[in-house]
């Protein structure tokens, strides 16, 4: 009887013992999850500090794009990289970390490294990677908003024009940049005419060089086809006092310029936020 009874318990013991493991292997997966989740999005607090500090005045508040593109994938359209394909992540984060270690040679894109001169530790930079690669991760431009707007170090953004030009790329081809090819050769005028479109890119004009006939109204049109912010700047050229430039326009945007020049010569034109995209603009007789 007492036996009987002993087993009795026993049995419905390991039979509450399995479900109870039941139960928890199809929990568990779900707890790993939020886990991981609350990790992440730990991680994209921490970038978001980050980047409002450090990015912000190039990227824009929202990752929308200013002097350097856009990073937030709610802007990033093609033919920009798609840093957040699951498919190529291990790749994409590789890109990411170069570039933030050593910038981009040629452009205004600064190295962030310590070795490279910057002011970024290696456990910063790891957050930034896995907040702009990881697909699910929309947590880092979710949070960014209310960082901006707690952190008080941020101070709000300066206008673009007075982001200091002295902040300049890395000098060093490192992290796998390649030289580009050597400064082209002088540029020739091309065929005088009264009226140019010429497009701009992220870094570049479509265009090294326009000519137009003095003493002719002329129509300059710029388009552009980034990402960035860009305009166009005619340097040294006055009509009626004023100089010869468009705004500041973002991708997908254009702007004209209408003008009479007067005297033959020679201008460089360059877009006023990218030292790296410019030209020559020729008034023949
Ligand atoms: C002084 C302006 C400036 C600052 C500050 C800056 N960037 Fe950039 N960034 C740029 C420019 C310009 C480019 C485009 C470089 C090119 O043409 O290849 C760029 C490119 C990038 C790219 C590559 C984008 C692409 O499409 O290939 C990433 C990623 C990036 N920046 C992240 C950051 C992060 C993260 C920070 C802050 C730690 C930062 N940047 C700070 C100007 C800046
Ligand atoms: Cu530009």
């Amino acid at each position: 009887m007492n036996t009987s009874k002993q087993i009795n318990a026993m049995i419905i013991l390991m039979a509450m013992l399995l479900v109870g493991i039941g139960f928890y292997t199809i929990y568990d997966p779900f707890r790993q999850e939020t886990e991981m989740e609350r990790t992440r999005e730990e991680i994209a607090k921490r970038a978001g500090h980050t980047y409002a500090r450090n990015c912000r005045v190039c990227h824009g508040d929202n990752g929308e794009g200013r002097i350097g593109p856009a990073l937030n994938p709610e802007f990033r359209n093609a033919p920009l990289i798609n840093y957040t394909d699951p498919n190529k992540s291990a790749e994409n984060a590789i890109l990411v970390r170069n570039t933030l270690e050593c910038g981009r040679v040629g452009t205004r894109m600064p190295s962030w490294a310590i070795e490279q001169g910057g002011a970024l530790n290696d456990e910063q930079i790891r957050q930034l990677v896995i907040a702009l690669t990881t697909p699910k991760e929309a947590g880092l431009w979710k949070h960014i908003e209310v960082i901006t707007h707690e952190d008080e170090l941020v101070a709000p953004n300066p206008p673009v024009t007075e982001v200091p030009i002295t902040i300049t790329g890395a000098t060093g081809y490192v992290c796998g940049q390649k030289p580009v090819a050597a400064a082209a050769a002088p540029v020739t005028a091309p065929d005088a005419k009264t009226a140019w479109t010429i497009v701009a890119t992220d870094n570049k004009f479509d265009l090294p060089a326009m000519a137009v006939p003095a003493g002719q109204a002329v129509t300059i049109t710029l388009e552009n086809k980034g990402a960035a912010l860009h305009n166009l700047n005619i340097q040294g050229l006055k009509d009626g006092g004023r100089d010869v430039k468009t705004d500041l326009i973002p991708g997908g945007q254009t702007a004209t310029l209408r003008f009479t020049p007067t005297t033959p010569g020679e201008h460089k034109f360059v877009c006023d936020i990218h030292p790296e995209m410019t030209g020559t603009f020729f008034i023949v007789q």
